[in-house]
């Protein structure tokens, strides 16, 4: 009997020693390949803001569905209170991996802790939460949106190379509070401040979209008349500013020129018209490398923390010879 029991208290102890707890829900199975037919991911979209969102949820979806793997999808609607909710369901199916774009960068400690007692590995994609503790989640994949604004802003330092006179610029932000929003004015900001010539006159949230995007460069351009450049922190803003600044009779690309960032198939045939001046490009397609991330995670491995997407730039001519074989 005594045998016995010191046999079972050894193998409870192994089972912790293999860390059975963390990345398997603590079935046991750490380390052994699961079938993808076995795994069941919840993923918690931000809403279906841009053309750049409506891609990610494609790519998302197909390579969950390429790889056969169960991916259970919800859309927030642009609001933090929906993910929460969609997370804590998530949490309460318990699915083996959570996999969220956080709207924006704050509050999230609560709920990511909860995942965390409940053993459930949580990966960001695209967006980045504002954390302490990075313990909260495996893996971050996405873009680095600093480097992002950066390139607009040296995209505006040589197209105004020898220039004296100001140039006034206004600024569509993206969603408040975003990650996107708060890092792509700051690598903006960062390069175009060492020339005094260049001034933001106004800064103001279009929220990603392109109504917000209309909307805003309507009410600023009558404040504003004499604007030289509109910074949009997304094509979509970029594609409504277009519509704003027509309706005031002016000619986008000319009278007022515009620079953007994710480079999505609207915004590139913008470019090629000549109505946007350069794209600073976001990918979207996410999905194959989640699904390697899901993979590592459920076989027991570590994932890398930060795992950065490739981008490059267009000016008109690239955004010509490009668009044909645009994937999205
Ligand atoms: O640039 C914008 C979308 O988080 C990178 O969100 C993403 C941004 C993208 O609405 O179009």
């Amino acid at each position: 009997m005594k045998k016995l029991i010191t046999a079972i208290a050894a193998g409870a102890m192994i089972m912790a020693l293999a860390g059975c707890s963390s990345a398997d829900g603590g079935t046991g199975d750490t380390g052994a390949a699961k079938d993808p037919s076995d795994i069941v991911v919840g993923f918690a979209q931000v809403g279906a803001e841009s053309g750049w969102r409506t891609a990610n949820t494609k790519d998302i979806q197909d390579s969950f569905k390429t790889a056969g793997i169960e991916l259970k999808f919800s859309d927030a609607q642009q609001k933090q209170e929906n993910q929460i909710k969609a997370i804590r369901s998530y949490i309460t199916q318990g699915v083996d991996v959570i996999a969220f774009s956080p709207v924006v960068e704050t509050g999230w400690d609560a709920v990511l802790k909860e995942a965390k007692d409940a053993e459930i590995p949580v990966v960001l994609t695209d967006r980045a939460v504002d954390s302490k503790d990075d313990s909260l989640y495996v893996s971050f994949l996405g873009s680095d949106f600093i480097e992002e604004g950066k390139k607009a802003g040296d995209w505006l330092v040589s197209e105004y190379e020898g220039q004296t006179d100001p140039v006034k610029i206004i600024q569509l932000e993206g969603t408040t509070g975003a990650a996107p929003a708060i890092d792509r004015a700051e690598g903006f900001a960062d390069v175009i401040k060492a020339d005094s010539k260049f001034e933001i006159v106004a800064s103001q949230t279009g929220d990603f979209t392109r109504a917000g995007g209309k909307q805003v460069t309507e009410a600023l351009l009558k404040s504003n008349p004499d604007v030289d450049v509109i910074y949009a922190h997304n094509d979509d803003m970029g594609l409504g500013a277009i519509e704003a600044i027509e309706a005031a009779g002016l000619v986008p690309g000319t009278d007022i020129k515009i620079v953007t960032v994710d480079a999505v198939k609207d915004g590139m045939q913008a470019l090629a018209d000549g109505k946007i001046n350069f794209i600073v490009e976001c990918s979207p397609l996410l999905g194959k490398q989640l699904v390697d991330i899901v993979n590592q995670v459920v076989a027991g491995e570590t994932p890398e923390k930060r795992i950065i997407t490739e981008e490059t730039t267009f000016d008109q001519e690239q955004a010509i010879a490009a668009l044909p074989t645009r994937q999205y």
